[in-house]
């Protein structure tokens, strides 16, 4: 089937550790669901990971949700900032600082993009394992345009900092 008829694959990245996080990721996992021309094909169990950047916040819950839609990679990009300003997101510019809610788009199909609101693939994509895990979990064979096998780069990094949810009771990111 062409891309007209099927839509794109657009991977994202959830991820939170203000405001009950695990509440926040499972609102906005639903809120996926909602899109509009889009229909959610996959979400990843929730993971509990340190913070990177070493500034002092707490833990973060980090999942990845894949969808199908028809929606174009700057609309879509529209539609996750909107979902993380109803979720009481305040974007003050600092680039470390903790949040209710940040949804990436890491990946629209084999889509390459630089423009200056969206890279693709996600430039951090590869080097951090509270998204490679996730997205190892629900799509195992990806290829990464212009990185290479997701398998190979899941092989390559750690766990380090990183532990599945395996309760869906556990609320508490510690
Ligand atoms: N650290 C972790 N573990 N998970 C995140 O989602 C995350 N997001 C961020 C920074 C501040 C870089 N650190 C993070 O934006």
């Amino acid at each position: 089937m062409t891309r007209e008829h099927a839509g794109a694959r657009a991977c994202i990245a959830l991820g939170s550790n203000l405001g009950d996080p695990v509440r926040q990721v499972r609102e906005a996992a639903h809120t996926l669901d909602a899109l509009p021309a889009s229909r959610r094909l996959a979400m990843s169990s929730l993971y509990v990971s340190a913070p990177l950047g070493g500034m002092a916040q707490p833990d973060y819950i980090n999942a990845v949700a894949i969808l199908r839609t028809h929606l174009p990679p700057l609309k879509l990009l529209r539609c996750l900032q909107e979902i993380e300003t109803r979720q009481g997101r305040v974007r003050s510019g600092r680039r470390w600082e903790a949040r209710t809610l940040d949804l990436d788009l890491l990946l629209y199909d084999d889509l390459r993009l630089r423009d200056t609101e969206l890279t693709l693939p996600h430039p951090g994509l590869a080097q951090r394992n509270f998204v490679l895990y996730p997205l190892f979990e629900i799509a195992p064979d990806l290829d990464i345009p212009g990185v290479g096998a997701l398998r190979e780069l899941v092989s390559k990094s750690g766990m380090e900092g990183l532990r599945r949810m395996v309760h869906t009771h556990e609320t508490q990111a510690s």
